[in-house]
């Protein structure tokens, strides 16, 4: 057995199968997970000294690269000052000034600890703040693990959504109405039947978390006009595409402004850290400056501040760093569409910036029954196929690949090559 094998026999008695959030498990590729020692730049080092060339990066957060020194420093000189003081520090100041700068729908933010509480917090806060219960998502949107996004399309017949995990109640499930990503129509049925309930539309403005799925032209002017219609308003769950899509995240590469945005990942340069934010007549309505309660010990921990300060002020700072993404995003999927050419697979890759997926699949893939239709065992053999020749993608075919500028041209090159062989090796 493996160093990792033996870690996760050890670990499956001390932790629910084995790990600290289910994606890591490798159950949807198969296989035992790899646990990581170590990272640097573009490279993973698992347990047992083996090298991997890295597409995950944290899910997001290592878009310099692993172990980035302006962000290592900053944490080390932060460190000799306590960890935490569950009072106001100068950092969170500072960090709120960076953010409302780097994204201008923000005029107000709260730091919270992760994605999860920022997506939870921003629907209390539109429920609190227009008085109405309801929330509208979309199959195949993922915002953290909150009830009230647990939640599965209903039949055809229903508006209303059906839990989607045990624990989750029928009465919170139904608030929660879903319709098709990219389905404007389906959008304005939910609120024309459901007028005046709606507290908030909340979506990832590009998909990562049913794979990448880009929103077809129109649809996000569409959902910003029909918020404006009824009364409604929009969140954008900017968590992955959040400072990867540009400076400013989608909403600034799609030019549209949403009500409130929630963040995590990149803003905390690898550290637990979210945040949610907009308008300031919505945002003074959070405690204590307003009703709606929201708290945090750690919330703003000066650490964690530390390491996504650095983070973010080297990106509103090199905007080369977009540049170079853009040059390594097209690279690779130029590179995949020609290695699915050789293999002779019409398979579809969506692609923007410095995120993509790879759908095993024929079909255009812009909504989740599309991802569905992907032959997930053959996904399974590709991903095994790559880590043997040291290439660590998402462990699941229904998530996005993220990005560093740390991959050289070199090293690019090297990860074509890895796909073209591994296609050809899995449709034998
Ligand atoms: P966290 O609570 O995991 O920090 O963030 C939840 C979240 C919210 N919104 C979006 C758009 C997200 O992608 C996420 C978390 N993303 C997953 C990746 N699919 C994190 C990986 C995991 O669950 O381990």
């Amino acid at each position: 057995m493996t160093t990792s094998e033996q870690l996760f026999e050890k670990a499956k008695t001390l932790i629910p199968g084995g790990v600290n959030s289910p994606v890591r498990a490798f159950r949807a590729v198969g296989g035992s997970p790899l646990f990581i020692k170590s990272a640097k730049g573009p490279y993973l080092y698992d347990e047992d000294g083996r090298q991997y060339i890295e597409l995950i990066n944290s899910w997001g957060p290592m878009i310099l690269g692993h172990a980035f020194e302006p962000v290592e420093k900053a944490v080390r000189d932060a460190i000799q000052y306590s960890f935490s003081f569950g009072a106001p520090t100068r950092k969170e100041v500072e960090m709120a000034e960076l953010i409302t700068a780097m994204v201008p729908s923000v005029e107000k933010v709260r730091m919270v600890n992760s994605g999860t509480e920022a997506t939870m917090a921003a629907i209390r806060v539109a429920r609190g703040f227009t008085g109405r219960d309801k929330i509208i998502k979309f199959e195949g949107c993922y915002h953290g693990h909150g009830d009230s996004f647990l939640i599965a399309a209903g039949s055809g017949a229903m508006t209303m959504g059906v839990p989607d995990s045990p624990g989750v109640t029928k009465a919170t499930a139904a608030d929660t109405l879903t319709a098709p990503y990219n389905d404007l129509a389906a959008v304005e049925v939910l609120l024309e039947n459901n007028q005046n309930q709606v507290a908030a539309v909340i979506l990832e403005p590009v998909v990562g978390n049913m794979g990448c799925v880009l929103p077809e032209p129109g649809f996000l002017e569409g959902i910003r006009s029909l918020c404006d219609k009824y009364g409604t308003l929009l969140i954008f769950d900017e968590v992955m595409t959040g400072f990867r899509l540009s400076k400013g995240g989608a909403q600034e590469r799609f030019g549209i402004t949403p009500d409130l945005t929630t963040m995590g990942k990149i803003i905390g340069g690898g550290m637990p850290v979210g945040a949610y934010g907009g308008r300031a007549d919505i945002m003074n309505q959070v405690s204590p400056a307003g009703p709606i309660y929201q708290a945090g010990t750690l919330s703003g921990n000066p650490i964690a501040m530390s390491a996504g300060m650095a983070m973010l002020h080297y990106l509103n700072e090199h905007p080369e760093v977009y540049t170079r993404l853009e040059t390594i995003g097209d690279k690779l999927v130029n590179g995949f569409r020609k290695g699915l050419q050789k293999a002779g697979l019409n398979y579809t890759i969506n692609h923007i910036g410095s995120m993509f997926t790879l759908f095993m699949t024929g079909r255009p893939v812009s909504n989740f029954s599309d991802a569905k239709s992907c032959d997930v065992p053959l996904f399974g053999r590709y991903f095994h196929a790559m880590l043997d020749r040291g290439v660590y993608l998402a462990p699941s075919q229904f998530e996005s690949l993220f990005l560093s500028i740390a991959l050289t041209d070199d090293l690019v090159d090297q990860i074509i090559q890895a796909n073209e062989e591994s296609l050809l090796e899995v449709i034998k």
